[in-house]
């Protein structure tokens, strides 16, 4: 009889699930609801309520409970095979957090399927709207936390990254001052991640490591709650908080509403849910120390899975805990597509222009270098955009062309070191990874294969994924990561972009020269 694996993801806009199918290795349906369009009472745009104030960016929590019913009854109408799923979990945007009265817990353990979702839980929040990741109200208490801890260093430290205004222990703060009131009537503070696995289990679900570090609230180390950090945030935290977990931790079984309601197997196991950066390192394979993920969107995002916690102080990149156990960087340069566009347009190219131009300049540019920050750039932190180019002639086209690629390459080598973890193998995602030029320097620069992968939504199949890893772990063999990852994966694998080891030296000296014209840029030094 096959087995099935669910793995939801609520992320800001839609709320979507991936069944895979664990004899086929293969998808078995995927389905998503858009919030804007299934729920425009909301009155929400790209899935956030609009608001005076641009740095305050919320969501309504009863937008996400009510989408689970309506994805649920799209599987049913599908009919997809819920009764032979033995294991789900989720994916939910990191940072948000969902604010639960003391009524929650009861509610949610007596759930009646005769009613809606919202039917049942109108009224267990203890504040209506939830703070997610764009929301960057709290500078003002990333500074308070901040002193109280002893400065950024001590920070990131403790925490793992430094105090951040989407991280939650500065939204929780800033809830505690604005609104005391509901504050202590609140009895559980949720992540999206838990909150969601909350519903699924019918009980109060705990935060999983790899979400909890991105809370500024957990000693990274230990994985327990950091005390001081607590106390810097909001007076009796710690009473509303349950003890961080593993990610592959069971929180129950299936609850008997999704049973009744939806035809769930009711031995289904509700796998603790995660956030979506940590899933999709799952869902994109990287299950070893070393491997890496550099995903190629309108910015550039660098995950890289390490063995053992390294911290950045400069807030420059998160560490978290990845789903493995392991450690787990990531790091977001903003200037990525957003930079090759604008050299591409700026010389009349295509991108199949684009890649010949690079082809067509021998490696390392003859040491022309560009530093490309169109837009202010998070890492490094530049917050004056400019275009600086270093023996590098504006209308030298291919140079240009080359030259943004070799920065970008260049700039993720260095701002990646504190890691202390090179990588063994790189895969690469996102719109440019179909470019065999850009990997080609990729592959260059780092000195290691460079894989193409093609996911269609990494943090649903990340959560399909841990879900399929904790069954096998608490009812099957046990099999080990890489034996639950590969077999799916190999079939979304593009072929290997081997890197040219004559040119190890060449990129080891740009790295140098890059690093000091970056450093006299940032100094307001001219070229
Ligand atoms: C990561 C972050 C975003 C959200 C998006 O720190 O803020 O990637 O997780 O959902």
């Amino acid at each position: 009889m096959p087995r099935y694996v669910l793995g939801l993801d609520s992320s800001t806009q839609s709320l979507s699930g991936v069944l895979l199918d664990l004899d086929s290795h293969e998808l078995a349906g995927s389905w998503s609801i858009n919030f804007d369009e299934a729920f425009p009472s909301y009155g929400t745009r790209h899935g956030v309520l609009p608001a005076d104030d641009p740095c305050v960016v919320h969501s309504p929590p009863l937008l996400w409970v009510e989408a689970l019913d309506m994805i649920f009854a799209a599987m049913v109408d599908d009919q997809a095979p819920l009764g032979e799923v033995c294991a789900l979990s989720g994916s939910g945007q990191q940072h948000g957090s969902v604010y639960l009265n003391s009524t929650a817990e009861a509610t949610l353990a007596g759930l009646d399927p005769a009613k809606s979702l919202k039917e049942n839980l109108q009224h267990i929040f203890s504040r209506p709207t939830s703070p997610v990741w764009m929301d960057s109200s709290t500078s003002t208490e990333c500074r308070e936390i901040t002193i109280a801890l002893g400065g950024d260093t001590a920070v990131a430290e403790a925490t793992g990254s430094i105090a951040f205004e989407r991280f939650t222990g500065s939204q929780i703060r800033k809830f505690f001052k604005d609104e005391p009131d509901c504050y202590r009537q609140t009895a559980e503070i949720a992540l999206v991640s838990s909150f969601m696995a909350s519903i699924l289990g019918g009980c109060i679900a705990p935060i999983d490591h790899a979400d909890c570090a991105g809370m500024n609230l957990m000693d990274i180390r230990s994985r327990d709650w950091h005390d001081e950090a607590l106390a810097a945030t909001a007076p009796d935290l710690a009473r509303r908080l349950r003890q961080p977990v593993p990610s592959w931790q069971v929180a129950g079984n299936v609850s008997s509403y999704f049973v009744s309601r939806y035809g769930v197997s009711s031995e289904a196991i509700n796998v603790v849910w995660s956030g979506d950066n940590p899933n999709s390192l799952v869902g994109l394979g990287l299950v070893r120390p070393g491997d890496w993920a550099i995903s190629l969107g309108t910015s550039d995002t660098l995950f890289g899975l390490m063995k053992k916690c390294q911290v950045n102080t400069d807030g420059e990149g998160h560490v978290f805990v990845s789903p493995t156990g392991d450690y787990m960087s990531l790091i977001c340069f903003k200037n990525g597509s957003l930079a090759r566009e604008q050299i591409k347009d700026a010389y009349g190219l295509d991108w199949p222009g684009f890649a010949d131009a690079i082809t067509s300049t021998p490696k390392g540019n003859d040491g022309k270098i560009i530093l490309p920050y169109f837009e202010p750039e998070i890492v490094p932190k530049v917050l004056v955009p400019g275009i600086h180019r270093f023996g590098l002639a504006e209308d030298d086209a291919a140079g240009n062309c080359r030259a943004v690629v070799e920065a970008q390459m260049l700039s993720m080598r260095i701002h990646s070191s504190w890691m202390g973890q090179e990588p063994t193998r790189i895969f690469a995602t996102g719109g440019a990874s179909s470019n065999d030029a850009i990997l080609q320097v990729m592959a260059d620069v780092h000195q290691v294969p460079v894989v193409r992968i093609s996911v269609d939504n990494s943090a649903a199949l990340g959560a399909a994924l841990r879900a399929a890893h904790a069954w096998y772990r608490n009812d099957g063999d046990g099999r080990d990561w890489s034996s639950v990852v590969e077999p799916v994966l190999s079939g979304m694998c593009g072929e290997t972009i081997s890197p040219d080891s004559d040119a190890a030296g060449l990129y080891d000296s740009m790295a140098e020269a890059y690093a000091e014209r970056e450093k006299l840029v940032r100094d307001g030094g001219q070229e």
